[in-house]
């Protein structure tokens, strides 16, 4: 076989699916379940979106006119560019019900989302949306005497025809806006009701009648105005019931039914979170707006991504990627506005928050995931599917490379469900279930787990490293390595593959340890599971991770590499070209050495518990959490201790620090998780333990509370200088809603 005959049979496997049953065919995710969430707010991408978990779907979304400074803007996708003073999901259950609060200007807008399947509904069932528009503020103002334009809008991705419903402007009761058939749920129709009569002023689009797969219906209102919109499926104006089913999706039984949904979230909220001694009342309203923004930003995607080819390839019409195999995700996106699409290892951290709401959707979730395995047992780590997805997304962004990984955080989530069932934390039908689902995950995670076992290794048997940085960059301070979640967290300045990354090897352990627990539990007992078992035991050998990791004077833990300090970004003035270029400067040969930066990563074996509660070493990573001069904020933990030689620096002249300095909610939750282990294990640490962790507990919950309360949003991470001050993505509210566990004091069992 040719070398480039051998390049195309990999290329093509890359993009050939996992030769496994697969997760979604299973009988747990079909009937009622898939049903009961066909219907969704799955476009989080917009402010008000609607579609089914199905690959053409009929979509609907709202759409308003925005006034800033006497100028008109069309508001829909989510974009900080419209300075919205607010917006996000207050309550919502991820499956029938939801209400979003968005200030836009003068503009004060409540959208609600309510789903049931009534009498003679159809597959699916119907659902309602409420828009609730008032004035922001108490002062009549011009903006309450004007008029609002609000849209909502209808189309169908399957291209079937639209039929158009009255021109008459509304009158007291509902008016039918459109109707259609869609292959799966029949006939349908859309319905409007708006309760003050002088309000409702609709006006349809200038349209070829009969021809259109898309319909926009301008609503133009006085505030305040409360307008409900009522999707039937399986309807047919003839239909007697149909008459009944608006009613009860409108006005005042509209209004009772969200009342008591938003009654019972409150509730569940409660019982599963737990929260009411435990945090101040202001604080228990930002902690079920996190969940519901992260639930509310559940989408459903469907399309290819696009794999890189290796250099030098392409195909035929220039194109230098293949396409992965047509498939859906559904998914928590980290955010609505800035990355509204899923993320493989963001996606472990936000199941850690919604298996304990619904293990249900959680096990969909990380179902659609594990069907993206490749026969190499990869997974993309940035799933970018579908026009809408795309189009967010800045072409150097869109392919992904096969031999990328990230880090396999899905297993934080099945951890706790294996270990849910072994402490009878499930009920009987639930724990049959997770038991079915883990069966059959087991051969894709063992798959998984083979890539990075086989893909990722160092040198020494054991030893791990991210492969795929650049060694060849001129243009980074440090070459970056985003496969590890940490983009430019410092690693070894000159990568090779002696390298060895100690966050991958805590990965590793934590990947053998679930599998070695699934195994126990799932009562298996061939020879692979006597590997888990002793590659288990190897991995968490304390001697080993010493002598390959440890740093004995500072009792951190350390990447190892060839590696300077001395390297510096210099202007280089090339005349000729009449260019000035910004290059790496190496001042001092690199050598093979632990790699001095103390920071998220010198903590991953504390954050995994592999840690003897009695070492000395312990009680050297209390040291490091706690000194105000390395990484202890009073608003979190720093990613990077402020005496690095990298703390702050840009990487390139485009590039600022990003996991530099700045505090991160998810690795704040690990560490928070190690503190809380080691407050509970007897040893002579213990009590520090317990004092640190309430101390860094009330530390996160206080600032992102704070910072919502100031600015409306949970953000991608907060600065460790400047009073804590959300930085990065705003509205992030993928990994940042951990804050709902922190509150409730809720973590992984780190006992093996
Ligand atoms: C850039 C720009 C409109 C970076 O939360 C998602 C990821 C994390 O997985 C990763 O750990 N974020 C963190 O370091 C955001 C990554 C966004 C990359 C795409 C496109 C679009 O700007």
């Amino acid at each position: 076989e040719s070398e480039g005959a051998a390049a195309r049979r990999r290329m093509a496997r890359s993009v050939t699916p996992l030769d496994a049953p697969r997760m979604m065919d299973l009988p747990q995710f079909q009937g009622d379940h898939k049903e009961s969430l066909y219907w969704g707010t799955y476009r989080p991408n917009v402010y008000l979106g609607i579609r089914a978990r199905t690959p053409l779907s009929l979509i609907a979304g709202l759409m308003w006119i925005g006034v800033k400074n006497g100028q008109y803007f069309i508001r829909h996708v989510c974009q900080d560019s419209d300075e919205l003073s607010k917006y996000g999901w207050a309550d919502h259950n991820g499956r029938d019900y939801g209400r979003q609060e968005l200030t836009d200007h003068g503009l004060h807008l409540t959208t609600s989302f309510l789903k049931e399947k009534g009498d003679g509904s159809g597959y699916g069932g119907d659902w309602a949306v409420r828009l609730d528009a008032k004035n922001e503020g108490s002062s009549l103002s011009e903006a309450q005497e004007s008029t609002t334009h609000l849209f909502f809008y209808i189309a169908d991705e399957a291209g079937k025809l639209i039929t158009m419903g009255s021109h008459e402007p509304p009158s007291r009761g509902p008016v039918l806006l459109a109707s259609g058939l869609h292959e799966e749920i029949g006939d349908w129709e859309l319905y409007l009701r708006s309760e003050a009569r002088q309000s409702g002023n609709l006006n349809l689009p200038d349209m070829a009648e009969d021809s259109s797969n898309a319909m926009i219906y301008q609503v133009s209102i006085k505030l305040p105005a409360k307008i409900d919109i009522v999707f039937l499926s399986g309807a047919g104006s003839k239909n007697p019931m149909t008459a009944e089913r608006v009613n009860r999706l409108t006005g005042p039984m509209l209004s009772t039914r969200l009342e008591s949904k938003q009654k019972d979230f409150e509730e569940r909220y409660d019982q599963i979170f737990n929260v009411n001694n435990k945090i101040v009342s202001k604080e228990l309203s930002v902690g079920r707006a996190a969940l519901s923004s992260l639930l509310g930003g559940i989408g459903y995607f469907y399309g290819q991504s696009k794999i890189a080819l290796p250099k030098g390839f392409s195909q035929k019409n220039g194109d230098k990627y293949i396409p992965y195999w047509p498939a859906a995700l559904y998914t928590a996106v980290p955010s609505r506005s800035f990355f509204p699409r899923g993320f493989l290892w963001d996606e472990g951290f936000h199941q850690l928050v919604i298996w304990r709401w619904d293990a249900h959707i959680s096990m969909d979730i990380i179902g659609h995931w594990l069907d993206l395995i490749n026969a190499d047992g990869w997974i993309p780590r940035e799933q970018i599917l579908g026009a809408e997805a795309l189009s967010k997304v800045p072409e150097e962004f869109v392919l992904q490379y096969p031999s990328n990984g990230n880090p396999p955080t899905l297993f934080l989530a099945l951890r706790d469900l294996a270990s849910g069932i072994h402490a009878h934390q499930f009920s009987d039908e639930e724990a049959e279930k997770i038991s079915t689902f883990l069966k059959r995950a087991y051969v894709r995670l063992n798959s998984w787990f083979q890539w990075f076992n086989s893909t990722q290794s160092g040198k020494y048997e054991g030893t791990f490293f991210w492969h795929g940085r650049d060694s060849m960059t001129t243009r980074e301070l440090n070459p970056k390595t985003l496969t590890s979640g940490l983009d430019d967290y410092p690693r070894a300045s000159h990568p090779n593959d002696e390298e060895r990354h100690v966050d991958l090897r805590c990965w590793m352990l934590l990947a053998t340890n679930c599998m070695r627990s699934i195994a126990g539990f799932l009562k298996m007992d061939s020879s692979l599971e006597k590997d888990y078992y002793k590659l288990s035991d190897q991995l968490s050998d304390f001697e080993t991770l010493n002598k390959m990791h440890l740093d004995d004077k500072t009792g951190a833990y350390f990447d190892f590499g060839n590696h300077t300090e001395k390297v510096r970004l210099r202007w280089y003035e090339d005349r000729e070209a009449m260019k000035r270029e910004l290059l790496r400067e190496t001042l001092e040969a690199p050598q093979l050495q632990l790699v001095p930066h103390v920071g998220y990563v010198s903590l991953f074996p504390f954050m995994m518990g592999a840690i003897p509660p009695e070492s000395w070493v312990l009680e050297k990573q209390l040291d490091l959490i706690s000194n105000t001069s390395i990484l202890w904020t009073d608003y979190g933990l720093r990613s990077l201790s402020r005496t690095s030689s990298m703390y702050m620096k840009r990487n390139t002249e485009h590039d600022a620090p990003y996991w530099r300095g700045a505090i991160w909610i998810n690795m704040n939750y690990m560490i928070l998780s190690g503190l809380h282990h080691y407050a509970h294990e007897d040893g002579p640490y213990r009590v520090r333990a317990g004092e640190l962790y309430d101390e860094l507990r009330s530390n996160l919950i206080r600032n992102i509370v704070g910072n919502y309360q100031e600015t409306g949003f949970f953000w991608e991470n907060y600065d460790q200088k400047n009073k804590g001050k959300g930085k990065g993505a705003r509205s992030f509210t993928g990994w940042t809603s951990l804050v709902v566990l922190i509150m409730a004091e809720s973590y992984p069992s780190l006992h093996r």
